[in-house]
């Protein structure tokens, strides 16, 4: 989709610190990392948020995106200590980019609840 930041990446239209690739997701560094790893994990198609994909993509993509992140949970060697994944959808959400993606966060304690 034009104008956007996630689509501009998985076309590599704008460069980024790719860590993961597949024919359907694509995982690269977080530009503002708010822990050692922070990575985004994102499908190549343009979907909005969450709550817009359909029963097909759920079905398809879902699991191509929790397979990415079980390989970096593994590379980034998040495992033993735990880690997060985070989805934020709509405003009231958190999500500032409207492409959806999640956040793999590790590498430090991580607190609960969220802000
Ligand atoms: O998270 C959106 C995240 O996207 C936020 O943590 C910054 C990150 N971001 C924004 N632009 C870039 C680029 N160009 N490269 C890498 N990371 C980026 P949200 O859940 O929507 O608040």
């Amino acid at each position: 989709m034009e104008n956007c930041i996630f689509c501009r990446i998985a076309n590599k239209e704008l460069s980024s610190e790719v860590v993961y690739e597949s024919d359907q997701v694509i995982a690269f560094r977080d530009v503002a990392p708010v822990a050692p790893t922070h990575i985004l994990v994102i499908p190549k198609e343009h979907i909005p948020a969450v709550h817009n994909l359909s029963m097909e993509q759920r079905n398809t993509l879902l699991p191509a995106i929790f397979e990415a992140i079980d390989q970096l949970v593994e590379k980034e060697n998040l495992a033993e200590k735990g880690f997060r994944v985070v989805n934020n959808a709509g405003q009231e959400g958190g999500q500032t980019v409207n492409h959806l993606h999640f956040h793999l966060l590790g590498g430090r304690s991580l607190q609960w609840p969220p802000g």
